[in-house]
């Protein structure tokens, strides 16, 4: 692995503070090998490594190696010109989103990487809604174009089309037959020749060029004067602006999210890098913009002593415990500072894998800090206790997978549990839950779950086994019966004697169980009356085709009891008896819980929607245009629990991964024929063996 330099922690004015930028984007797009890139021109590493090759400062877990995939957000520092960077090069995965979304939330600029795929522009979608939602500035990077000849303003018109906020490109491709070999500055209008891995050539503007830089320049003046009166007049006029002012009016445009820069380039070949580092060092906003954007200390800048700093990812290591990743706001903080009302014990700065003590670190950085044992992600800490916390901190996902976890040792159930509950710890949007006699693990896919079981395995030394969950189906009965049940014993001493009468009734879907006493002139005292009743709840536990009973209403309308040998036990016995026997007479039915579903996707892929709800059984109750989203449906429908197990694979594959759906329990439902045998049948065999 290429073991980056430790950045020394030397003292730089506030305007020199560390800049934090997150790499978002869709799963493959580059991200990881655009950071190694940008690490590589900043010199922070001697080589560039390759996620392919297992070299690069991302993604070291093992849990990241072994998938050649981003699975929590890296850390990475470097200087680039002498001014300090971080670097948070962020899962891409939907699954993981939740990863991103933390780490974007403490960030001064996202850059987000863009595949050079105009059908893939809409894996964008909710990325880009989020980042306008917030107002976190961010510029596109279009990555892989060495492997492509796409045209830049298909691609463009494809990308605007999920983006709110107009996207301004600021250079333009110079191509050599197919292949795209440089690009011209729009703002500077400076032809350059890539080289691989190394500085561009400056050249003379090609001739075949400016007609499309003229265009595409104008279109970035034309953009940006929309948001400035003056820079609006000179144009009108017909006066060249001077590039000082383009700059400094996109510099502002940018840290507002009122437009979002498009750069392009390549990661793998270092093509376009150093071109997004000089935009970034020149245009990303400081920490303390970031401070006023977010409105983090506004109320009270001196509150809690001259310490800040937000949590946005919890880990748990095995060489440093529980370490709280934060952005630092306020103040230089040394590694045994008093934060959150507590007493550090460690600061680290993180690389990739690595992460070094460091005696203190300053306004601005990412640090990671030891053993905060009640701290949570996404608190604000000052010296004393908690500020308050970022307004509009995404909230954990609704889980829409899940699985039954098994231990593959019994005596690890105690380690499994709190192994999961730290888990849980680092990843809000990972649930467990204990459900039909089994632990569940919940979370936003088929790749987040088995995430969860590596870290078990890798990290916890916990095996375990899985399963898709249990469904938890109900019976009932589909007409009343008259049961009597006698329950007679005589051993040794005295024996048990009890008898009743009870009417069955089925009950409206919903209505639960109801226990009716009739019995009148004293045929059962009334103190064994409460026996009776709980001997037949006892047995509606599991009823005859196996599962627990619901729906029914027993009565009990007579009974005969013994002065010597009548007895609580001997009531409940009966009681269950007469249950065993009647229940059996009244047509038991199986009953399947159904879910209400909504399905959010872009409209064009409602009716692969239909034909899923469909092959599952499901029912479509309606389907309508989704709010405040722009050419998205929704469709609500119901769906048999049963059907429902890798829905969030399937929906995904269909949609590019933009598709999503929240479910709800919402009834139960008969099932009968051939499915329902097989559930009965299934049942059998599992209770047998149990
Ligand atoms: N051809 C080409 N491949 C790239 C480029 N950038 C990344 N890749 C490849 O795309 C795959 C995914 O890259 P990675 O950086 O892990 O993507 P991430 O999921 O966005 O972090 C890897 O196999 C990379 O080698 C690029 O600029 N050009
Ligand atoms: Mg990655």
């Amino acid at each position: 692995m290429p073991n980056a330099s430790n950045p020394s922690p030397s003292v730089t004015s506030p305007t020199h503070s560390p800049r934090v930028a997150a790499i978002v984007g869709p799963y493959t797009a580059g991200k990881t090998s655009l950071m190694e890139a940008l690490l590589f021109v900043a010199g922070a590493i001697p080589r560039k490594g390759s996620v392919a090759a297992g070299t690069s400062v991302g993604d070291a877990s093992a849990e990241a190696r072994s998938r050649q995939m981003t699975v929590e957000p890296n850390v990475a520092h470097c200087r680039f010109l002498d001014e300090p960077w971080i670097f948070l090069d962020c899962p891409g995965s939907v699954e993981l989103a939740q990863e991103a979304m933390s780490a974007l939330m403490v960030a001064d600029i996202a850059i987000v990487v863009a595949e050079p795929d105009p059908a893939r522009a809409v894996t964008l979608a909710p990325l880009l809604r989020f980042l306008d939602e917030r107002r976190i500035p961010h510029v596109l990077f279009v990555n892989k174009l060495d492997k492509t000849s796409i045209r830049m303003r298909d691609l463009l018109s494809a990308l605007q089309q999920v983006s709110a906020k107009p996207l301004v490109l600021r250079e333009v491709p110079i191509r050599e037959g197919d292949a795209i070999t440089g690009y011209v500055d729009l703002v500077s209008e400076r032809a350059y020749l890539w080289r691989d891995n190394k500085v561009s050539d400056l050249i003379e503007m090609p001739d075949s060029i400016r007609p499309r830089e003229t265009e595409a320049r104008q279109q970035l003046l034309e953009t940006i004067a929309d948001f400035d009166d003056s820079l609006l007049e000179q144009l009108l006029e017909d006066r060249v602006p001077a590039p000082k002012d383009i700059y400094s009016r996109l510099r502002k445009d940018l840290a507002e999210d009122l437009i979002v820069p498009v750069f392009f380039g390549s990661a793998e070949h270092g093509n376009g890098v150093l071109r997004l580092w000089k935009a970034l060092r020149h245009e990303a906003p400081h920490h303390e913009e970031t401070m006023t954007r977010l409105d983090v200390d506004a109320d009270d800048p001196k509150a809690g002593g001259a310490l800040s700093a937000t949590v946005f990812k919890t880990l748990h290591q095995s060489h440093t415990g529980k370490l709280s990743l934060a952005r630092l706001w306020r103040g230089q903080i040394a590694e045994n500072a008093q934060l959150g009302g507590r007493r550090l014990s460690g600061l680290y700065r993180l690389m990739g894998g690595q992460s070094e003590k460091t005696a203190q670190a300053q306004a601005g950085e990412i640090v990671g800090l030891g053993r905060l044992d009640d701290i949570a992600t996404g608190q604000h800490l000052n010296g004393e206790g908690h500020g308050r916390a970022i307004a509009d901190w995404p909230r954990p996902a609704q889980p829409v997978h899940a699985i039954a976890l098994h231990p593959t040792d019994r005596k690890d159930e105690v380690k499994l549990t709190a192994a999961l509950h730290k888990l849980c710890e680092e990843d809000p949007s990972l649930m467990i839950e204990q459900g039909g006699g089994e632990l569940r693990l919940k979370g936003q896919g088929e790749i987040h779950l088995k995430l969860s079981l590596d870290k078990l395995q890798h990290r916890f030394n916990v095996g375990v086994r899985s399963s898709a969950p249990q469904t938890e189906y109900r019976e009932t009965i589909r007409h009343g019966a008259h049961q009597h049940a006698r329950f007679k014993r005589q051993s040794g001493g005295h024996g048990q004697f009890a008898d009743i009468k009870v009417d069955i009734a089925p009950q409206p879907r919903g209505a639960g169980y109801h226990f009716v006493n009739r019995v009148v002139g004293g045929a059962i005292p009334k103190n064994f009356i409460p026996a009776v009743d709980e001997g037949v709840q006892e047995s509606l536990v599991r009823g005859p085709l196996g599962f627990p009973v619901v729906d029914v209403a027993v009565t009990l309308t007579d009974g005969q009891f013994h002065s010597v040998d009548s007895s609580d036990q001997a009531f409940r016995t009966c009681g269950g008896l007469a249950m065993t026997e009647g229940l059996m007479k009244c047509a038991p039915v199986l009953l399947e819980p159904i879910q209400a579903v909504t399905f959010t996707v872009p409209t064009e892929y409602t009716a692969k929607v239909h034909a899923i709800v469909s092959s599952r059984r499901g029912q479509i109750l309606g389907i309508s245009a989704r709010a405040d989203w722009p050419g998205w449906d929704e469709i609500d429908c119901y769906l048999p629990e049963a059907e429902m197990h890798d829905l969030a694979v399937e929906l995904r594959s269909m949609t590019l991964g933009v598709g999503g759906f929240s479910a709800k329990f919402n009834h139960l439902q008969e099932l009968a024929g051939k499915l329902a045998d097989r559930v009965v049948e299934d049942r059998r065999r599992m209770l047998a063996a149990a």
